[in-house]
């Protein structure tokens, strides 16, 4: 792909059109980087350093920028509806997200991950276990590094393990990874692919270029990937927390088998492991698969589970104040990933949650409270429509908190010894917070400032 002069407008001046403006300087495209909200111009230009000669633009795009656009490149949190894009499609440029600007600048094999919930912890583990064998392994994508940042170091002989967000897949087109896994499909970001069907189309996307020689990993226990395991072209390797499967990847009482022709060999204890919850195990049979699909031994690949340290913000132990736990599950942004959190915990729980609404239900989310959670703080926008849904199963001891501070203290102040505090807000973090990261961060420090006092 040549960008050599060609007009490249970025809209979306977040950490990927950052990236990507970094990436497309270098190639000697005429750049704008455009965001519909005004930001500090100088720190921007800073970020995108000396060597940037194109134009920064905020809240209008000016007429000059509109035209003769060759390229229009999306981050990933720009809707494909949205009017500005509709407006410029007007003008035929070619239009593409910030993942299939990477994917020009790729070399070597490309593992990518998507699924609604444990793409994260995925991504991490796969890298490391792929790291026992190819030197140069990158890990990048929704993970938190943009895609746009790390293509440029691969190699031939190296691997990128991408994690893959449906924002990022929906502007995808000649992206083709080497071994595509989707961990679970359930609603989520309805209010930006308005359908379901949009939304499972958008995951698809990640196996569609595969061809048969080439893997696709999937979750057995998930009816709408076995349906669309039928018209996949790439292999198929299933893994299952619950069927006894004849070929692929078994948890099965407290250990993970590789399976073949029915016959089970055994790949490790998980009670080696750092990852706690059966929804871990499903994360980690993936990684093995596509590690094992990758030519990594199997010797390697235990020694890499035994290692791995669970990922920031994914039910994540914190401190133990007088005898009370403290867990950061910031990274449950939807109902399912928070009932996994909620589940892993074994005792009675304080739950701090609520957030921003995506349009997600929490039905589910308060049955599977299980008479554990003694008190739940609500925050943000969501918390009058969770408190409703909780009065309507009898859930009733609840309260709005105003702040991450004051549920932190509450909870400080009200939880005995043998109670567990858990942060899984079961909602994105948007409106109250920057992302779900920095509400973890905050949660976190808020936390161990307890412990100095
Ligand atoms: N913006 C516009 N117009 C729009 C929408 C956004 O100008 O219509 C601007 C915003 O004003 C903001 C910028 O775009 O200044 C933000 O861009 P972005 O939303 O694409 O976010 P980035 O900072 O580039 O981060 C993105 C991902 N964010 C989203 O998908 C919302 C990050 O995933 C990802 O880690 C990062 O790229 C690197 O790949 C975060 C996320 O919440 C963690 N992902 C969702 C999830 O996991 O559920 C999908």
């Amino acid at each position: 792909m040549d960008f050599k002069g060609k007009k490249a407008v970025i809209i979306g001046a977040g950490k990927s059109g950052i990236a990507a403006a970094g990436l497309l300087k270098g190639q000697g495209a005429d750049i704008v980087l455009y965001d519909d909200k005004k930001q500090d111009k100088d720190e921007l230009l800073k970020k995108l350093g000396t060597d940037f000669k194109g134009k920064v633009e905020f809240e209008k795009l000016s007429d000059e920028s509109r035209e003769n656009i060759d390229y229009l490149i999306l981050s990933p949190g720009v809707p494909i509806d949205a009017p500005l894009v509709l407006e410029l499609k007007k003008g035929n440029p070619k239009v593409i997200g910030e993942v299939e600007l990477a994917y020009y600048f790729t070399k070597g094999k490309i593992v990518a991950v998507t699924g609604t919930n444990g793409k994260t912890t995925t991504t991490a583990l796969t890298g490391y276990l792929l790291g026992k064998k190819y030197e140069n392994t990158l890990i990048g994508g929704n993970i938190g590094i943009p895609y746009t940042e790390i293509c440029l170091k691969s190699t031939d002989d190296g691997v990128t393990v991408a994690e893959m967000s449906s924002f990022q897949l929906d502007t995808t087109d000649t992206f083709h990874p080497y071994v595509s896994m989707i961990l679970n499909i359930t609603p989520d970001h309805l209010d930006r692919h308005h359908t379901m069907e949009n939304y499972i189309n958008a995951k698809l996307n990640c196996t569609k270029n595969q061809t048969e020689s080439e893997l696709c990993i999937l979750n057995y226990e998930d009816e709408v990937l076995r349906e669309a395991a039928k018209s996949i072209k790439a292999k198929i390797c299933y893994f299952s927390s619950k069927t006894e499967l004849e070929n692929g990847y078994v948890y099965k009482e407290g250990v993970i088998y590789e399976v073949k022709d029915g016959e089970p060999k055994k790949v490790i204890d998980v009670s080696e492991m750092k990852l706690i919850g059966r929804h871990n195990y499903e994360n980690a049979m993936a990684a093995i698969a596509a590690a094992r699909f990758m030519g990594v031994d199997k010797e390697l690949i235990r020694e890499g589970l035994r290692e791995f340290n669970p990922v920031e913000h994914r039910i994540e132990y914190v401190e133990t104040i007088n005898g009370v736990k403290y867990y950061n599950d910031s990274k449950g942004t939807n109902p399912d990933a928070s009932i996994q959190a909620v589940r892993a915990m074994t005792g009675p729980t304080y739950l701090i949650g609520g957030g921003y609404d995506k349009g997600s239900t929490y039905d589910e989310w308060i049955e599977s409270f299980d008479g554990k959670i003694k008190k739940l703080l609500l925050m943000g926008q969501t918390r009058e429509k969770i408190a409703e849904c909780a009065k309507q199963h009898g859930f009733t001891d609840y309260m709005f908190v105003e702040s991450m501070e004051e549920a932190v203290d509450y909870c400080v102040k009200n939880a005995v010894e043998g109670d567990t505090v858990l942060l899984s807000p079961c909602c994105a973090s948007w409106g109250m917070f920057k992302n779900y990261e920095e509400r973890g961060r905050i949660f976190k420090d808020l936390v161990r400032d307890h412990l100095s006092k």
